[in-house]
């Protein structure tokens, strides 16, 4: 028998059985990949393609994870741990592979079970397409706070929605952005189990009418006009090192059973099946990244949809244990992720109230004790609005208590403050009476939850101050910070291999789970020999970017100039612009003095657009219009470089965030909620130049001034700055090297001659520049400056280096995660099977 066949021993034979699903020795991984392809994929080895051997990896991972997900369950009920649902409309979970190979601690045997099959570990990590069911950063912290519930043993589920298509993959086509579907689900997705049994049914539409019941109690009837059937879809999240594995449910909608009975009956197949096809499109696609999305009707059904079916998931569970919905509260915390599940305070006040009779009185105080919100921006255009017209046609009985819980809430507001304060309330109340009434779904959340946090301590103080004033005028001890955090699993010891072994040698192992711990790293900030082993880890990411980009980009890349990346979704208000000026501004230098002396480097971006977003789109124009000229331009002889890398993503941030030397958060003071992007360029050894935004202030706190390059105006000069009327005429006149730099966009030379291709874009700058990019502009270059003279001293650059990943530790999102379920959530740790 050759090596490549599965094995009989391991079939049908009880007590080896079992080992070849759960054993960990390469040998029997070796045996269950082969086992796997044949009887899952149906295929032999000759003929498997890295597709199919992905797919009998992936299930041979999954069957170690199914006993521990059974015991974890069953330790959870025993114990009737207290449960933190997280609720939110998206987990950008990134692929699942690698680290649950880390989590599992397999990784080294895998790895020799798939050589000794002629195979390579790496290139079928490759093969696993990225289930993105998330824009950026708000998806991805749910993802990160899912590893690290997981980690440290917490009892948690997390509910949303399985999108069929996730966010959109970007091609750039002659330097635009281009939008295409991502199909994720192609090829099938072995990470999930479906639940067929386990379904619930939604109404939407419809109207409402009042009953007295069998006592004598006025009560609401709701009558949908339609319903839609959402079916869980389950996908377990391993702890790292631990027996744990969580739950993540998402549910996806389908039409119910009698869906056609009255049109197919009636004859009408094509009404029937436009019916189901109504139905499923409601889990379809996640919706971009938008600017205004008031009005989406399909997105509001989505929000509803999900909450409804989680709430109704929670109801069963607590019933089926034994116990009455008077203490719903004690069992379930639900942290609404921003306030896409917001709808939960009402629906859950429904349920209560409609369907299981609980006093009206008690339910507000069981909602109340429920739910905890964060809010995850500042921008006033991204607050949640829908016209009541539009939520009254969907959800007409939440609606109705829409009104009723803020004439409460109202009332409660004129007896604190024992006066009519018109002005107040108009600003406090759920509705927003501005032309056409608006629900306001911020002053919904508030309202509704027990505790409200920012997710960095600038943005707190943000909110507090700012965008949720008269709700912390209100209740100032609802309001609480919790700083984001990141998975040092996925983010560094997955994404970064060299630098934790390097890490591994000196300290051992435990930071994985400690961040802390890395602390310690400080005491080889003056070791020699130490600091060149990191340089050389460092260059080995490097160079694993610079092969990636060849293949993506077709540009070379030089490993040992400076990496400066800048890669988040492309808004005005994180300044890629201003990043880009400053590319062009050096362009004009050298093309002035040829000879002049300056450190050669490599500007990375990477980032999505919203599809409507006309400006962002624009920026991309710019940014590979730029990297093409400045690539061929032989005067530059390869000093600077420039690369737009497509697409991107989870996968490919976890080689660029290990490549950069320098980090780029260079967003508007104030505007910024937290960022997360900053703490894994910072785990990776990065240098961050940036402003007093998010939780770059933390960060620069952590790691002391003099490792951090700090530039521009604060929030609060921001505001000054406004106030005293800002023109960037003014700005403009004083500096000619910046007035050169939008000359140059103008002229036409990054646009094969077209002039005005870009003028939307600098008539902005010129006349508005709504979000200070001149204004920071001088102050930027003399940090880039800086930036450059440091590196020119790689023993003083990587002892900084050092001095990053030391301190990192409360980027952890274990760290966050703790917060919330000591402050927040009040959840304790429940090992399995103690
Ligand atoms: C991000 N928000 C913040 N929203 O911008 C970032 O500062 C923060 O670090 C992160 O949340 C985590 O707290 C964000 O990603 C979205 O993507 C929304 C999704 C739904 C549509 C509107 C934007």
């Amino acid at each position: 028998m050759s090596a490549a066949e599965p094995d009989g021993k391991a079939d049908g034979v009880a007590n080896n059985h079992e080992r070849t699903r759960t054993g960990s020795s390469v040998d029997t991984l070796r045996r269950a990949i082969l086992d796997n392809l044949f009887y899952v994929q149906g295929r032999f080895p000759e003929v498997a393609t890295p597709n199919d051997w992905y797919l009998a990896l992936a299930y041979t991972v999954r069957d170690r994870m199914l006993h521990r997900w059974i015991d974890t369950a069953q330790t959870y009920k025993r114990t009737q741990a207290r449960t933190a649902c997280y609720l939110s409309a998206e987990f950008l979970m990134g692929p699942h592979l690698g680290v649950n190979l880390i989590n599992l601690e397999i990784w080294d045997n895998v790895k020799k079970a798939l050589a000794e099959l002629g195979l390579d570990l790496l290139e079928l990590l490759d093969q696993e397409p990225e289930p993105g069911l998330g824009n950026g950063g708000l998806g991805r912290l749910a993802a990160c706070f899912m590893d690290s519930l997981a980690t440290l043993e917490m009892p948690a589920i997390g509910y949303g929605i399985r999108y069929e298509f996730g966010i959109f993959d970007q091609r750039i086509e002659d330097g635009w952005q281009v939008e295409v579907t991502d199909k994720w689900l192609l090829h099938g997705n072995p990470w999930e189990l479906a639940r067929p049994k386990l379904t619930f049914d939604i109404p939407f539409g419809g109207s409402t009418e009042g009953y007295t019941d069998e006592h004598g109690q006025q009560r609401v009837c709701w009558t949908p006009e339609r319903v839609v059937r959402g079916i869980a879809y389950d996908t377990p999240v391993m702890g790292y090192g631990v027996d744990t594995v969580n739950l993540l449910r998402l549910w996806k909608a389908e039409a119910p059973e009698s869906f056609d009975f009255a049109a197919f009956n009636a004859g009408d197949y094509y009404g029937a099946v436009d019916k189901k096809i109504m139905s499923e499109n409601l889990s379809k696609v996640l919706y971009p990244n938008d600017e205004g999305h008031a009005g989406k009707r399909l997105r509001l059904e989505q929000q509803y949809f999900m909450v409804s079916c989680a709430l109704r998931d929670m109801i069963r569970i607590h019933l089926k244990s034994g116990s009455g919905l008077d203490s719903f509260h004690e069992k379930y915390a639900c942290q609404l992720n921003d306030t896409h599940p917001a709808l939960a305070i009402l629906e859950l006040f429904r349920l209560l109230i409609d369907d299981h009779r609980v006093e009206t009185s008690l339910a507000w105080e069981i909602v109340r004790g429920t739910f905890s919100y964060t809010n995850h921006t500042l921008l006033p255009e991204a607050l949640e609005k829908w016209p009541v017209s539009l939520f009254g046609g969907v959800l007409p009985r939440h609606l109705e208590l829409l009104y009723e819980v803020n004439e409460l809430f109202l009332d409660e507001v004129r007896i604190k403050y024992r006066a009519h304060d018109e002005g107040r309330i108009a600003k406090l109340s759920l509705i927003e009476e501005n032309g056409g009434s608006l629900v306001r779904m911020a002053n919904l959340a508030c309202v509704g939850s027990h505790t409200i946090n920012g997710v960095a301590q600038l943005h707190t103080e943000l909110l507090r101050t700012t965008v949720l004033k008269d709700f912390h005028d209100l209740w100032p001890a609802k309001f609480t910070n919790v700083t984001n955090g990141v998975s040092p699993r996925r983010f560094l010891r997955l994404a970064n291999p060299w630098l934790s072994q390097l890490i591994g040698g000196a300290i051992g192992c435990d930071w994985v789970r400690d961040l802390e711990q890395l602390k310690s790293l400080e005491q080889y900030v003056d070791d020699r020999g130490f600091l060149d082993d990191w340089r050389k880890a460092r260059r080995q990411a490097k160079l694993r970017l610079a092969k990636l980009i060849k293949a993506r980009n077709g540009v070379t890349l030089d490993p040992d100039s400076l990496f400066d990346a800048q890669v988040k979704r492309i808004h005005e208000y994180k300044r890629q612009h201003l990043n880009l000026l400053h590319i062009v501004s050096l362009y004009n230098r050298l093309k002035d003095d040829p000879s002049s002396d300056m450190v050669p480097r490599t500007f990375i971006f990477g980032g999505k657009a919203a599809p409507s977003y006309r400006l962002a789109k624009l920026i991309i124009k710019a940014i590979n219009a730029v990297a093409d000229v400045i690539n061929r331009d032989p005067d530059i002889d390869g000093r600077l470089r420039v690369v737009f890398l497509p697409n991107f993503n989870v996968s490919n941030a976890q080689y660029i965030y290990p490549a950069a030397d320098l980090s780029e958060q260079i967003s508007l003071a104030g505007k910024e909620a937290s960022g997360t992007g900053n703490m894994k360029f910072m785990m990776n050894g990065a240098l961050t130049i940036g402003t007093l935004d998010g939780a770059n202030i933390e960060i620069r706190d952590a790691v002391g001034e003099e490792n951090f390059f700090l530039f521009g105006l604060d929030a609060s000069q921001v505001g000054q700055m406004r106030h005293a009327g800002y023109e960037p005429t003014r700005v403009l006149a004083h500096d000619d090297e910046l007035r050169a730099a939008l000359e140059l966009l103008d002229s036409g030379l990054f646009a094969h001659g077209e002039r005005g291709l870009f003028s939307d874009l600098t008539a902005n700058l010129r006349h508005a520049d709504p979000y200070l990019v001149l204004a920071d502009f001088a102050a930027y270059r003399e940090r880039q400056q800086a930036v450059g003279e440091c590196w020119r001293d790689p023993a003083c650059w990587t002892r900084m280096s050092v001095a990053n990943v030391a301190n990192t530790g409360r980027f952890s999102s274990d760290r966050a995660v703790h917060e919330y379920a000591e402050r927040v959530w009040k959840i304790s740790a429940k090992p399995v099977g103690k």
